[in-house]
């Protein structure tokens, strides 16, 4: 569970409390952080390293950030403890899991379309956790009620990254869907409008075989509650910068986007 420390970012610490929002740090994000100590002072206190990893092989590649070199360049410690904070490739929701010390479940994997089948993981640790049960996260929940509520939703289209993929239903299984080939011959018109601004190439077909198999996702509860037009965009890139795409990609994506949503817009009015 998450720490309940309070550790103010805009003052400086003692020694001590820097150490202890290490550890917090590390009992927030037990996948991602831990604290290590390397050795000690002249003055026997201890050096920790705050390290980032999700694992893998021993000695990948890895970034040294040094910091209090020189004890009286307090702003040096601060900023290296505020920037360890910002755990920037979070995927899941922040709810609790009872039990467990891993936060969040996958509001992908948390819709009621073969809940908790494959593709999904029932270790609250795990990235596709898929949660205690169906609408279990309020945000997945929001979105339900709201869609349920209106009722008239033609089409549901959701926005991930990366990879260059526009993919219809379904995730949960390898059966086609029964609109498969109107929903195929939608995408690959919408990836070559996509593709006419500046030549992104994006790749078309059902979630399950064109990614993996994957229950549980809010476009495959749309399609099997009536919303026939359900679309997953996988935006840029292919895994050069990945999740971390540069700012100055923003724009350039949404053009494109744009030019492959308004195909599919345009075919759900006409049909
Ligand atoms: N990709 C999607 C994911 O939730 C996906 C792929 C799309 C799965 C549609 C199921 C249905 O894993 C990312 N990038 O999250
Ligand atoms: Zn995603």
């Amino acid at each position: 569970e998450r720490s309940d420390n309070n550790f103010n970012y805009g003052a400086y610490h003692s020694l001590e409390a820097i150490y202890h929002e290490m550890d917090s740090i590390a009992t927030d994000f037990p996948d991602l952080a831990s604290r290590v100590k390397i050795g000690q002072t002249f003055e026997k206190r201890p050096m920790y390293v705050l390290k980032f990893s999700t694992g893998g092989g021993k000695q990948r590649p890895a970034i040294w950030l040094n910091a209090g070199i020189h004890s009286r360049e307090w702003i040096s410690q601060a900023t290296a403890i505020w920037m360890a904070r910002k755990n920037r490739l979070w995927r899941k929701t922040r709810s609790l899991n009872p039990g467990s010390h891993c936060i969040g479940t996958d509001p992908n994997r948390n819709w009621n379309a073969s809940f908790a089948g494959k593709g999904t993981s029932d270790n609250p640790c795990s990235e596709v956790y898929h949660g205690p049960h169906a609408n279990s996260e309020i945000e997945v929940k929001s979105v339900v009620d709201f869609i349920e509520k209106h009722g008239n939703f033609k089409s549901f289209i959701d926005l991930h990254s990366y990879s260059q993929l526009l993919m219809y239903p379904y995730g949960y299984t390898v059966k086609k869907a029964p609109d498969a080939e109107e929903l195929d011959e939608v995408a690959k018109r919408a990836a070559k409008a996509l593709a006419s601004l500046s030549g992104t190439e994006y790749e078309v077909g059902p979630t399950c075989t064109t990614v993996y198999p994957a229950s549980g996702s809010s476009v495959d509860w749309a399609y099997d509650n009536g919303i026939k037009y359900a679309f997953t965009f996988e935006l840029r890139d292919t895994g050069h910068f990945g999740f971390l795409l540069p700012a100055n990609q923003i724009i350039p994506t949404a053009k494109e986007t744009w030019l492959g949503l308004k195909t599919i817009m345009e075919h759900v009015r006409d049909n």
